[in-house]
């Protein structure tokens, strides 16, 4: 508080004497005192516990009511709810973007990605967007001798500056980062090709029918899903209308790779069998595993067994798929007897959304089913339904059950995961992770962050800052994304910031910028301030 108030008044008075480039340093210096001030409050879990294996699930596109165990009646979750039950059930968990790519590569460096330009949704052939060098969770639990793997969605890019070599070596990549193995889905299942990627190489490549991957039209007679529409499984709503793969439309062309190629109904299992066979292969060393779901991002296409058992369409059974495969990886190790020294992250890339292009019933068949929970906003936008998401950590015997409000964020795994497995973090990495493994493990008065930044896609700079129950907006985009209040923006020249109060308007309805103007200096202060000082961590 004190800081705060000397940060406000230093700021008033530098912009007083006109010096707004003195104030912009200050305000920064400051915003990272304040940090530092947090941080040696914050309890590490480190000294306390064993060395976990670090299990890391993460959900595509889940939003903050789409599990039983967070409100809905629409469908159940077993598998999940028993984590939530026996676990830690959090109601401040957040990713740290609203769409996917950006989220991944702070998850992995723990930096916001905002910091770095060109990390928004990668398009088919991005060059790797996390280069070889970076410190990430994978790396650092590495060096502390964990094996390490990915398996699932990767969306961050492979390949160097000419993109990746799809009848070559894929490098760099997962492996290039910390990862000793990669299972991988390249990009997203709606975007070309549709190959696993093992390690190098593209899985079951004939070299004798190369694949080629483009954004253009490879022969004028190439079905795609505007000349063949009528021949469709599953028709699209907007984009997705280029090459068709297993009767469904993509974003970008692709031929030849036949004998790769898979369908989308098996990826599911896909991942669980990797995983399966990986834990079984690494059981005696510790591990750190990313199981990158890819349920239930478009096109949602469960697999038959899954089908129509929900009412809510293949978005509801794509979430039953989901809970099946966190059934089989906490019965695999269970089996393996490494429940007890496992701690298990069960998290979402990004908010909910019902149509993301295809014509899948989503819309139609929701009901009063509410994907965001109480909050307004899904994937694509800085309202809390984009980020704030199921979060869920798990470790028998390490973790009391209960339910925490305290704010943690898939972009302090990294340090978190480096500090409960004893790894030094090096000063210029992992710039906006902090290590808040006592509140991740419930610990008696450990705290959460006292901060938190969202961003968009992160092409239009959105952004959100909470602190405590305020929550600040920033709109310095005029697109406008499937949320209403950024839609109003769009078409008037209102403020850039809006201010909320969490407490008593979840749905952020009523900006009280007008009541609280000394409140929002703050945190206009605040969030200038943290995106100017190009780091949140403290160096030391
Ligand atoms: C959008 C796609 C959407 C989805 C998203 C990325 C269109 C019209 N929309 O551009 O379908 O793929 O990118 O989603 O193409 S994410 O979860 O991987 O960020
Ligand atoms: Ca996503």
């Amino acid at each position: 508080m004190m800081l705060c108030f000397v940060k406000l008044s230093l700021n008033r008075i530098c912009r007083l004497a006109g010096q707004r480039a003195i104030s912009r340093v200050l305000v920064a210096a400051l915003a990272l005192l304040i940090v530092s001030g947090v941080l040696t409050q914050a309890a590490s879990a480190a000294d306390k516990s064993p060395r976990p294996n670090v299990l890391v699930i993460m959900a595509d596109d889940l939003g903050y009511g789409d599990l039983s165990c967070y409100g809905t009646t629409s469908l159940e979750t077993p598998n999940i709810d028993r984590l939530a039950k026996q676990g830690l059930r959090f109601t401040s968990g957040y990713c740290s973007a609203s769409t996917c790519t950006p989220t991944r590569y702070s998850l992995l460096t723990g930096t916001y990605a905002f910091r770095r330009p060109g990390t928004g949704i990668a398009p088919p052939n991005a060059s790797a967007l996390i280069k070889p060098g970076t410190e990430t969770i994978a790396s650092l639990l590495k060096r502390g001798g964990y094996r390490t793997a990915v398996i699932g969605k990767w969306h961050l890019g492979l390949g160097g500056e000419g993109g990746p070599d799809w009848n070559g070596d894929l490098k760099p990549g997962p492996l290039e980062i910390g990862f000793d193995h990669c299972h991988l889905l390249p990009t997203t299942n709606d975007r070309v090709p549709q190959v696993y990627v093992r390690d190098h190489r593209v899985l079951n490549l004939d070299p004798k029918d190369p694949l080629w991957v483009g954004n253009k039209i490879p022969s004028p007679d190439h079905p795609t899903g505007i000349t063949h529409r009528d021949t469709l499984k599953m028709d699209w709503s907007h984009g997705h209308n280029q090459t068709i793969h297993n009767g469904i439309g993509r974003i970008g062309f692709y031929t030849g790779g036949h004998a790769a190629r898979w369908r989308d109904e098996d990826l599911a299992d896909e991942w669980v069998n990797r995983s399966v066979e990986w834990l079984e292969q690494n059981k005696d060393e510790p591990f750190f595993l990313f199981f990158a779901s890819h349920d239930l991002h478009v096109p949602r296409m469960p697999h038959e067994r899954f089908q129509g058992k929900t009412k809510l369409g293949f978005r509801g059974d794509s979430i039953v798929q989901l809970d099946w495969c966190v059934g089989e990886l906490v019965k695999t190790l269970d089996r393996l007897k490494l429940s007890d020294n496992t701690l298990i992250v069960f998290c979402s890339d990004n908010g909910p959304v019902l149509d993301d292009g295809y014509k899948d019933g989503a819309m139609e068949k929701n009901g009063d089913h509410k994907p965001a929970g109480p909050y307004r906003g899904g994937k694509y936008s800085v309202l809390e339904g984009g980020t704030r998401t199921p979060f869920i950590t798990y470790w028998p015997g390490q973790i009391k059950a209960g339910e925490s409000d305290e704010v943690v964020c898939t972009i302090d795994l990294a340090a978190s995961a480096a500090a409960l497995a004893g790894v030094k973090m090096p000063a210029d990495a992992c710039l906006d992770s902090f290590d808040l493994s006592g509140a991740l493990l419930g610990r008696d008065g450990a705290k959460g962050r006292d901060h938190l930044v969202q961003q968009d896609n992160g092409q239009g700079g959105n952004f959100g800052l909470r602190v405590g129950n305020w929550k600040l907006q920033r709109h310095d985009s005029k697109r406008a994304r499937n949320v209403k209040v950024t839609e109003e923006l769009a078409n008037t020249d209102v403020a850039r910031y809006r201010l909320y109060d969490l407490s008593s308007d979840p749905g952020e309805t009523q900006d009280v910028k007008e009541k609280h103007p000394e409140v929002a200096e703050r945190l206009i202060a605040q969030l200038t301030g943290l995106i100017e000082a190009g780091r949140s961590r403290p160096a030391k």
